[in-house]
């Protein structure tokens, strides 16, 4: 397994229940770190350009709605497996679907509300990071 980065963001509805230390404590506990991490309100235009690869699907203008109702936290996790590794953590897209002990099962209402974005690729993951944060704002570990 190799160290990967990947992106989170705490979603409004995570944000406003406030259980991002919760959340964090979760991924902490799962072996990743947070390298980079900062408080935003996103603009339409931000949220919009984010999901753009859903822009064709039905839910999309109550995604960007959702996504623009109140601030979220946008963060780099780095660890092994990273990118995986988060998804487990956060749990299926649907929160009735998410395994017990996952942030979705635990902290999400409904799939249009459900807490948490993690990367679900390399790829994507090196793309997202690079949409909120400047190489300089990433800072691993030195012990
Ligand atoms: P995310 O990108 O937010 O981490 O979620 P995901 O990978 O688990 O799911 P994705 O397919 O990328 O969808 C992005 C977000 O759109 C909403 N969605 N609604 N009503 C629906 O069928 C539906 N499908 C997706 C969800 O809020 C999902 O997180
Ligand atoms: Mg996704």
């Amino acid at each position: 397994m190799a160290v990967e980065r990947t992106l989170s963001i705490l979603k409004p509805d995570a944000v406003g229940k406030n259980a991002i230390g919760q959340i964090i404590a979760r991924i902490e506990s799962a072996g990743l770190q947070v390298v980079a991490a900062r408080m935003t309100h996103l603009t339409q235009g931000e949220a919009e350009g984010f999901y753009a690869v859903h822009s064709e699907r039905p839910f999309f203008g109550d995604l960007v709605k959702f996504m623009i109702s109140g601030p979220v936290m946008v963060m780099v996790l780095e660890g092994e497996n990273a990118v995986a590794t988060y998804r487990d953590v956060m749990g299926a897209t649907d929160p009735k679907k998410a395994t017990a002990g996952t942030i979705r099962a635990d902290f999400a209402d409904s799939i249009d509300e459900n807490a948490a974005h993690g990367s679900d690729s390399l790829d994507n993951a090196k793309n997202e990071i690079a949409y909120f944060f400047r190489a300089t704002e990433i800072c691993p570990r030195t012990r």
